[in-house]
This record gives structure tokens, C-alpha cells and sequence, in this order.
């Protein structure tokens, strides 16, 4: 990993492993609502190869409506506190600055913000006071609207330029540039044709100096493309991991210091093939 406060540095791809404490995730919704199953996956994803664990009780699936604080802390504190117990490095991932705090207070090391900063105006203030990393994804809207948001002039440009005025928005409201990771935001008020232009020009974002955090497990845009060519049936969410984990191949590839991913398996064996061809290359 790239040297991010309070995280371990690793000398490849780092993956991080999704656990989401909610009913109505696209792809596992309902599957670890139970704080016990939450914990217990957790950990098997830590035993798959794992890094780090993002622990969310918050859909942010297209159209999602938003949960109650009260009900966001209830599914992820307790969750968090045993994984990071445990000795997992684990994640939060939160749009709102009293989360965050209390996630961080039950051993969290970083926070996963699908909305970089901009859905609570506390979120700063917190993620400044914690010293923790801090994923600053691009993001336009709530995803109850965010579909109607997906129009850029050049979304290379446009999402380069809206996570440059995010990260000095950040940075003047006292949070360290050594604590920001970004985040192309996949998916959100995004096209399956953005998606892949962010993808195919990943080095826009490498390239601003900051870790790069890549998070297109399961997405819609692969049921797209692995689409049934005589029905044009999706590919259901489940059966999208194949091309999840080549997605970490080449992200892993072009220099992303982290993929997020549901199977955490496939993943975590590509980006050490990744790191043993690329060692192999530098030695010539
Ligand atoms: N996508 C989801 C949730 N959290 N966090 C970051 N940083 N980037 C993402 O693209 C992102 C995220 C939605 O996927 P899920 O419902 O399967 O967790």
C-alpha cells in the first residue's frame, strides 16, 4: 500500500473486502444484517487475503433511500468493533461525520465516504480531527437522483476537475493530503460508457498524485457486457466476479493502490499475480 496513516504498506494492490450490514445492497443486500453473520464474514474475507474490511450500513444503489443515523450507527458500530478486535484493519463506509467518529472510536482506520465529503458538512471537521485516511469518491448526488446527474462534457475531464475542487475543499477545511485516497466513483451518475472511459484513462487519477481506490465489483456496467446476447438479460449481480477480479487485474495493473471487492478470493490471488509480473519485469 502506499503510505496512508495507520494502515500497513504493502508492496502490491491492496484489496478490501466488502461487508455491507444492510437488506437492500444490490448484490448482498440481506445476506449479513445480523451483526454475528456481519463479523463471521467478515473474517472469512480476512482469511481469503483481505487487507482491509468496509463495513457499510447504507445502500447507495441507484434510486436507494437514505436510513436514519440512529439505524446506521446500530447495524455498523458493533460490527466494526468486533472485526477491528479481531485484529482486521477495517473501514467505514459512511456519508455522515457522526458515523465516522463513532466507527473510528470502535477501531476503524479509515473512512470510505461514497460522497467525499459533500452529503454532511461535518464530514471535514471529523476525518481533520481523526487523522484517518479518508476516500474521497466523485459523487453528484444522493442515489435517489443520481441517474439524472450522469451528464458530462468529458467525463475524464469532469470527474478529474470535480475531485481536484473536492480535494482543496477538503484540504482548507483542515484535513492532510496525506490522508486522501480518490476514487473515480463508479456507477455513480455514471453510464456503463463513463465507467469504462474512467477506467481505460485510470492514470487521469493516478496521475494527481494520490492513492487510487477502485471499486467496480459486481456493477451494473459488467451485467452489461456479459449481457445474454439473445435475450439481453443481464448477467445477475452473483455471477460478475470473473470479470470483477480482471477488473483488479488491470486496475491493479495501471497503479490503483486498492481494489474493493465482494469475493474477496479471486481478487486477492489476481493482484499477487499481478505484483510477481511485475517484479519479475523490473528485474528484467
Ligand atoms: N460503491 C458502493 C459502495 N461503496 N465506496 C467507494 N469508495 N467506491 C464505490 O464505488 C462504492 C463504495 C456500492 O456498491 P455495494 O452496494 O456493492 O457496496
Amino acid at each position: 500500500m502506499d503510505n496512508l496513516p495507520g494502515l500497513p504498506t504493502l508492496d502490491r494492490c491492496a484489496v478490501m473486502g466488502v461487508v455491507n450490514v444492510t437488506p437492500d445492497s444490490f448484490s448482498d443486500g440481506g445476506l449479513w444484517l445480523d451483526p454475528a453473520a456481519a463479523v463471521a464474514h467478515g473474517l472469512r474475507l480476512t482469511a481469503q487475503g483481505a487487507d482491509l474490511i468496509d463495513v457499510g450500513g447504507e445502500s447507495t444503489r441507484p434510486g436507494a433511500r437514505r436510513v436514519t443515523e440512529e439505524e446506521e450507527l446500530r447495524r455498523v458500530v458493533p460490527v466494526v468493533r468486533e472485526l477491528a478486535a479481531a485484529g482486521a484493519v477495517v473501514s467505514v463506509d459512511t456519508m455522515r461525520a457522526n458515523v465516522a467518529a463513532a466507527a473510528v472510536e470502535a477501531g476503524a482506520r479509515l473512512v470510505n465516504d461514497v460522497s467525499g465529503g459533500l452529503a454532511d458538512p461535518g464530514m471535514a471537521e471529523v476525518v481533520a480531527a481523526t487523522g484517518a485516511p479518508f476516500v474521497v469518491m466523485h459523487w453528484r448526488g444522493q442515489s435517489a437522483d443520481m441517474d439524472s446527474l450522469a451528464v458530462y462534457d468529458d467525463v475524464v475531464a469532469d470527474v478529474t476537475a470535480e475531485l481536484t475542487a473536492r480535494v482543496a475543499a477538503l484540504l482548507a477545511a483542515g484535513v492532510k493530503e496525506e490522508q486522501l485516497v480518490l476514487d473515480p466513483g463508479l456507477g455513480f451518475a455514471k453510464t456503463s460508457e463513463h465507467n469504462w472511459a474512467l477506467l481505460g484513462r485510470l492514470d487521469a487519477l493516478t496521475s494527481l498524485g494520490r492513492p487510487v481506490l477502485v471499486a467496480a465489483s459486481r456493477k451494473r456496467f459488467l451485467g452489461t457486457l456479459l449481457a445474454n446476447p439473445e435475450t439481453g438479460e443481464l448477467r445477475p449481480a452473483r455471477q460478475r466476479d470473473d470479470a470483477t477480479a480482471a477488473v483488479s487485474v488491470l486496475s491493479a495493473r495501471a497503479g490503483a493502490w486498492a481494489v474493493r471487492v465482494h469475493d474477496v478470493a479471486g481478487t486477492a490471488d489476481a493482484v499477487r499475480v499481478v505484483a510477481a509480473w511485475q517484479q519479475a519485469a523490473r528485474r528484467g
